[in-house]
Order: structure tokens, then C-alpha cells, then sequence
């Protein structure tokens, strides 16, 4: 009787191993990867020294990796940078466009 209650504490345990280890394994995290951002709304952003279509592609090409930018429009006759992208990223954005040596009004 308590050889056989020993036996099926053993079998327990060693069905309880593999179980742990697959939740162990379907944890891992995708969605700790995923930053909360909010949702992208669009924001123009006046831009001052842009003056041909490179310029628009040099801010375009750069902003656009920044996380959570979804869209660029960049416009040297209008003087403006139209962003989709959350509004926390604003700070981000227009850091870049000052970094590429443009000045924001
Ligand atoms: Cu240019």
C-alpha cells in the first residue's frame, strides 16, 4: 500500500515535469517586445531649409524608422513634415529632422 502510494507520487511528479516546462516554453515573449505606444494620429510639423525632393526623402527615409510612424509626407513648398505616429513619438521626430541639419520653426 505504501510502496504503491510512493510509485504514484513518483508518476505524478514526472507527468508534472514535461507539463511545467511546456508552459515554460510557451511563454516566451512576443509580447514583451511590444512597446505600449498610443494610437498614431497625424501632426505636421513645420520644417524650415528643406528645398527639393532629396530633402523631403532625406526626412522621410529617417523618420519613418522610428517606432510607431506609420506615415511621412514631407513637402518642401509647403515647409511642413506630415507625421502619422503616436504623439509621444513627437519629441523623437523632431529631434531627427533637427539632426538631419533642418530647423523647425
Ligand atoms: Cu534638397
Amino acid at each position: 500500500m505504501n510502496r504503491f502510494a510512493t510509485i504514484a507520487i513518483a508518476v505524478v511528479a514526472l507527468a508534472a515535469l514535461p507539463l511545467g516546462c511546456e508552459r515554460g516554453s510557451t511563454t516566451p515573449a512576443p509580447a514583451a517586445e511590444t512597446v505600449s505606444l498610443s494610437a498614431p494620429i497625424e501632426f505636421s510639423i513645420p520644417v524650415k531649409g528643406m528645398h527639393c525632393e532629396g530633402c523631403e526623402g532625406a526626412i522621410c527615409g529617417k523618420v519613418e524608422k522610428i517606432e510607431g510612424v506609420t506615415a511621412v509626407k514631407a513637402s518642401h513648398t509647403d515647409e511642413t513634415v506630415v507625421v502619422t505616429a503616436p504623439p509621444e513619438q513627437r519629441a523623437a521626430i523632431e529631434e531627427t529632422i533637427k539632426k538631419l541639419g533642418y530647423k523647425l520653426d
